[in-house]
């Protein structure tokens, strides 16, 4: 008999109940839970259907309906896991109200006695507004703390079944929504975006199984090899304790000192003092899981995995003085490019790809997949795409989204499994643990970001914030008040750990190849090309230049000698350290053949992109008498490309041209200064050339173009200015300077800087050489 419906309806609850149960005499699957068989492939929760839905209701009043109340849950339905549109909130046309629904009439005066009298008590209005403001704000993240995040999709090429059973491998074409954050990792909440640190790249697929997290950076892998050591790595890395500084940079004691004592971390400052770590935008970086995971398919076959993301716009970076410069302009820089870049139609897209790998034939390599500072070079073990991520909405609310979203390695689907890499087991733990502080209770997978898209039933309960009403009586299982149900789903379309063997002593300690750690940071210098090395260089120089103890700087010199002896003593020239520190003892003497000497792919320049000038920022100097036809020339051009053209002047406002007519400057050279974009032109027009020779700030824009390696286009009359600034027109190597070009036509000059925006020009600039 249905909820409602006339009659004697406790009886029939009880009576209904007692069949159920009747009907349910033993749960087999505790019959048959022990022995290996049960482990590698548990059945499925004996459970029973109810003969009424009043069985499962908590209370017999579930028929009275109202407008808060609403009816009984639809069988099997839990309201939590749906589309956000659950919770968004839109308040146009409405008036102001309390947290309780209450119109507010008056939201400017506090409640008083009088109208100079005293603020009231018992003014509820003004107190629920203070309250919900005094408590606006939760603990940042302890690492990643600065971060931007933007929705989208996985679209998946080829179905994987034969290497996975995961959700998203499905089906070819099958789409997968997500959700993905970038970061930077060290400094605050509010700290620059173009801080010299690895970033961030988290992706929550929310799959039809399940949500599946891969919590991932941009390099390829990490400063230690087990999960003992990270609160010492981060404690090191933060500001100093005592005054807080330097925020959001590792160039300062406690930080060199702490790896330059771990040699495990040379590989990952290999990495980290490389352009890699000052990228360009989020959406030219690679992204990278890091540890072997696993992949098992339906039939529980498994191969081992490192997941890749490749940008579609190749891979770009900035240049340290850039970077610096950068940061005070416009700390907001990667956040500001993300959110334009997807307000403008121009979602970014990054390729999955795999490296996938047998374990027999991985525990002959020379090196340990277990071990997070060693990476799969992809000449060993090549990329296979698998599908592309695309990302084409930003969030409706910072907080609500960005800040609350909650990523968890633990986080898997059917399909994806863990290995034994000893960092990773620490994820597994701590990214629950963070959450439990950071977001106020154990129920943070309710908040609506976090919440998966799959079906959620289970018998937890309770806690802090709880917002899931469920309904019965039955929070435990086996049961058979409720038909055994929610039931244990069993092999068949439960998650099962792969049953890998393991059969050692119970220690503490690493396995020998772990003591490896320079090999691959050698492979990882000589992969680059002359100016990457260079930039190699130059990092650790700055960095190790800053700190106050000689002995670190020492330290870390000696440490690199067992790296590359070109790179130790071209670090040791700028930092006046002579004769070369003994290098310092290694861990194992004995280490295996490498698989290969050179790994192009480790060099950003090993990807171009797709050759497209899109989302191209580009400054175009103008000022009073400007040649208007070819500044318009050269703006259309760059235009129909999907380039971004600002017209900046001495002033923003309109700008009198040549011909008498105005062009609107939409910046100033004061609040755009030229170093925030990607390609900067010089007009034609005698006048403004003038004009701009004799403004302070035009040879900084000059230069810094320049010196940052990026394209400059001078038309007509401009030409004096390249002059004025003194530029080589040609490469420190002899070849001509393709990247600076002056043109007496717009048309001809536009198409040969549209080429030249295509790609940075860094080997302009041969590092600063140092007495
Ligand atoms: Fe994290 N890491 N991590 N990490 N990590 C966190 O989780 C931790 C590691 C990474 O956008 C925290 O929610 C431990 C490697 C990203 O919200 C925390 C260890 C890699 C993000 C945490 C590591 C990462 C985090 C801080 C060593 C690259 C930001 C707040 C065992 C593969 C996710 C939080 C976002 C965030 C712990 C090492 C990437 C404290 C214990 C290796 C991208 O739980």
């Amino acid at each position: 008999m249905p909820a409602g419906a006339s009659g004697d309806v406790p009886v029939e609850q009880a009576r209904a109940t007692n069949a159920l149960a009747a009907s349910m005499r033993v749960a087999q699957h505790k019959l048959e839970e022990c022995g290996h068989g049960n482990a590698v492939s548990p059945p499925a929760g004996t459970h029973a259907q109810a003969t009424s839905p009043l069985v499962g209701a908590s209370t017999l009043g579930e028929k009275n309906a109202n407008a808060k109340v609403g009816t009984a849950a639809a069988p099997g339905h839990n309201a939590a896991a749906q589309s956000l549109d659950r919770v968004r909130a839109d308040g146009s046309g409405q008036a102001l109200t309390t947290n309780q629904g209450v119109r507010i009439a008056d939201n400017q005066h506090s409640l008083k006695a009088g109208l100079r009298g005293p603020a009231l008590l018992e003014d509820f209005i003004l107190r629920d507004k203070l309250t919900h403001f005094d408590h606006e704000r939760i603990p940042e993240r302890i690492v990643h703390a600065r971060g931007s995040a933007a929705h989208g999709y996985f679209e998946c090429y080829e179905a994987l079944t034969d290497l996975t059973a995961a959700a998203p491998f499905k089906e070819k074409g099958k789409i997968t929504p997500l959700f993905t954050r970038f970061s930077t990792v060290v400094g605050e909440r509010g700290s620059k975006d173009t801080a010299r640190d690895a970033r961030g790249i988290a992706v929550k697929f929310y799959t039809d199984e399940g949500n599946w997290d891969l919590v991932g950076i941009n390099m390829p892998v990490f400063f230690i090899q087990d999960a003992m050591k990270f609160p010492d790595l981060v404690h090191a890395l933060k500001p100093e304790p005592h005054h807080q500084m330097p925020q959001a940079a590792s160039a300062h004691d406690t930080a060199w000192d702490f790896v330059s004592l771990s040699p495990e971390s040379t590989h990952m400052l290999m990495w980290m003092m490389s352009d890699r770590a000052i990228p360009r935008s989020y959406r030219m970086m690679e992204g990278f899981g890091v540890h072997t995971y696993r992949l098992v398919s339906a039939q529980g076959a498994s191969k081992l995995v490192k997941f890749h993301w490749k940008p579609k716009l190749g891979t770009h970076s900035l240049v340290w003085d850039e970077a610096v410069k950068i940061s005070g302009a416009d700390p907001d820089y990667h956040r500001r490019d993300l959110w334009e870049a997807i307000e403008a139609g121009e979602y970014p897209e990054w390729e999955l790809g795999l490296q996938v790998f047998d374990e027999a034939d991985a525990e002959k390599w020379s090196f340990d997949f277990l071990d997070p500072t060693k990476l799969v070079p992809e000449e060993l073990v090549p990329v296979q795409v698998v599908g592309r991520m695309v990302l084409d909405r930003n969030p409706d609310n910072f907080f609500a989204e960005t800040e609350q979203v909650a990523f968890c390695v633990a986080n898997v689907v059917p399909g994806i499994d863990f290995t034994n890499d000893p960092l990773l087991a620490g994820r597994i733990h701590s990214y629950v643990d963070t959450q439990i502080s950071r977001l106020g209770g154990a129920n943070f997978h309710e908040i609506p970001i976090n919440s998966p898209i799959a079906p959620i039933a289970n018998n937890q309960r309770d806690g802090a914030h709880r917002q899931t009403i469920n309904r019965g009586r039955v929070a435990y299982e086996p049961n058979s008040l409720a038909g055994g149900c929610p039931f244990q789903a069993g092999a068949a379309t439960g998650f099962v750990s792969f049953p890998q063997p393991v059969q050692e002593d119970k220690v503490r300690g690493n396995p020998e190849k772990f003591a490896d750690h320079y090999t691959q940071a050698t492979l990882f210098y000589e992969s680059q090309t002359d100016w990457e090395k260079a930039h190699v260089v130059d990092g650790f120089r700055f960095e190790l230049s800053k700190l106050t103890v000689p002995a670190v700087r020492e330290r870390m010199v000696a440490g690199l000698r067992n790296v590359s002896e070109d790179l130790a003593q071209r670090v040791a020239d700028g930092l006046g350290i002579d004769p070369l520190p003994e290098p310092l003892p290694k861990a194992i003497k004995q280490i295996g053949k490498p698989e290969i000497d050179k790994s192009p792919a480790l060099s950003l320049m090993a990807r171009p992109g797709d050759g497209s000038i899109r989302t191209r920022n580009i400054c175009v100097l103008i000022a009073p008498g400007v040649d208007a036809d070819a500044v318009v020339t050269v703006q259309n051009a760059l235009v129909s490309e999907g380039a971004i053209c600002r017209l900046v002047g001495p002033r923003v406002g309109g700008i009198k041209t040549k011909g008498g007519g105005l062009l609107q400057a939409s910046a100033s050279m004061e609040n755009e200064p030229g170093f925030l974009f990607d390609g900067l032109v010089l007009p034609a027009g005698q006048a403004a050339v003038d004009a701009l020779s004799k403004h302070p700030f035009t040879m900084a824009f000059i230069k810094d173009q320049y010196l940052h390696g990026k394209p400059i286009l001078a038309l007509g009359e401009s030409e004096s200015l390249i002059t004025a600034a003194e530029l080589p027109r040609e490469m420190p190597n002899g070849e001509p300077d393709v990247g600076l070009i002056v043109s007496a036509k717009a048309e001809q000059g536009a198409v040969q800087f549209m080429k030249a925006l295509i790609r940075r020009y860094p080997e302009r600039i041969e590092p600063p050489q140092l007495a």
